[in-house]
């Protein structure tokens, strides 16, 4: 009986030391993760023209007139001229990496119009580049969020940000520069709180039919109703071969069902491959409720996967569909097993559940034992 009370107690023991260990998911959806860059948003200057912890080309200048956010933003009027800034950074990591942009560039529309780099290189231990990202963007004339996210390549030890105009008679201004770790949440905009001046959510595509709604967002302002079946509501993410991701998103609808598919929306991740082509894609048709409610689809990615392109869409019926507070997790493989990521999510019932079995088995096999 004294070695029955030692093992109750010490599972006992154990569950309440697991139980204090805080879980590893948590529900926050967002990165909460800090800002690398320093003196991001140039507010400190070291002397006239040269923003701290900045390296600066020529053709850069303190603009203290137009500034996004605070007192002072960056103005590029030489093309090809760098402001860049190195941060340590890991191997194999999600990156984001936005700034808020504007220009006075009129470049017509055709091929080649990008006037602006938001660069990254990517270098390792030697400080040799390993990757070269210059992603040349259009930038339009009022002040606007840009960027994207970045997949670090192994090796990786350092991230060398170079912001510059790239062509075009005129200037780019740049403000509020943001390079983060994220691991919560790889999409960018996931709530669509952040809107261009044409008021459609940054970092998203939409098709025909997709319009910023505010009358019952899930969260925050703002939520996306589509009105048009099979157009898709987008956004890319680049992504790691031979890996697991899933995708969390509220949904809801007023889509009335009408025979025997009442399937109203479909969700769908598409594994693309380094030249664009689909490789592999799950899809999933499912019931948008009359409420908010949390739907959920995953793919593991085959080799040559370099992208995961997260798409939804309306299915059929009359009436809307709602999306809102979508989340995009790479997990580890073993967590592909659905039962293992429910432990995951809540840990602490799980193993307060787990201890009482146990100390009911062991308790069973004492008193069988001693028949
Ligand atoms: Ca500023
Ligand atoms: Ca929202």
């Amino acid at each position: 009986m004294k070695y029955d009370k030692k093992i109750i107690l010490s599972v006992l023991m154990m569950v309440i030391c697991l139980t204090i260990i805080p879980g590893g998911t948590g529900k926050a959806r967002e990165n909460q993760s800090k800002n690398l860059l320093l003196n991001a948003d140039f507010e400190v200057l070291e002397e006239p023209d040269k923003p701290k912890f900045w390296s600066r080309g020529p053709g850069w200048s303190v603009d203290t007139q137009e500034a996004y956010q605070g007192k002072s933003c960056l103005r590029a009027s030489e093309a090809w001229r760098w402001l860049s800034q190195e941060v340590p950074a890991k191997p194999e990591k999600y990156y984001s990496f936005t700034a808020y942009v504007k220009s006075d560039i009129g470049v017509a529309r055709k091929t080649d119009y990008q006037n602006t780099f938001l660069w990254l290189d990517c270098l390792d231990k030697e400080g040799k580049v390993i990757k070269e990202d210059p992603s040349p963007v259009y930038v339009a004339s009022s002040w606007g969020l840009y960027g994207r996210v970045v997949l670090t390549p192994t090796k990786t030890e350092k991230i060398q940000v170079k912001l510059g105009k790239r062509l075009g008679e005129g200037s780019v201004w740049f403000d509020g520069i943001e390079l983060r770790l994220l691991s919560n949440n790889l999409l960018l905009n996931p709530d669509f709180e952040i809107l261009d001046s044409q008021g459609r959510p940054v970092f998203w595509g939409a098709g025909r039919g997709w319009s910023v709604d505010t009358m019952m967002p899930y969260r925050g302002k703002n939520c996306m109703q589509g009105t048009e079946p099979w157009h898709q509501l987008w956004q890319l993410l680049p992504a790691k071969a031979k890996s697991f991701f899933i995708l969390n998103a509220h949904l809801r609808s007023n889509i009335t069902a009408e025979g025997a598919d009442n399937l109203n929306a479909v969700m769908f991740l598409m594994c693309l491959d380094s030249k664009g082509e689909l490789i592999k894609q799950e899809e999933q048709a499912m019931v948008a409720p009359f409420s908010w409610q949390e739907r959920e689809i995953s793919v593991y990615t085959p080799d040559d996967t370099t992208a995961v392109k997260i798409v939804l869409a309306k299915r059929l019926g009359e009436g809307s569909l709602w999306v809102d507070d979508l989340q995009v997790r790479q997990l580890p493989s073993y967590l592909r097993i659905r039962i293992l990521r429910a432990i995951l999510d809540d840990k602490p019932f799980f193993i307060f559940y787990f201890a009482i079995y146990l100390i009911l088995v062991i308790s069973l096999l004492r008193v069988v034992l001693k028949r």
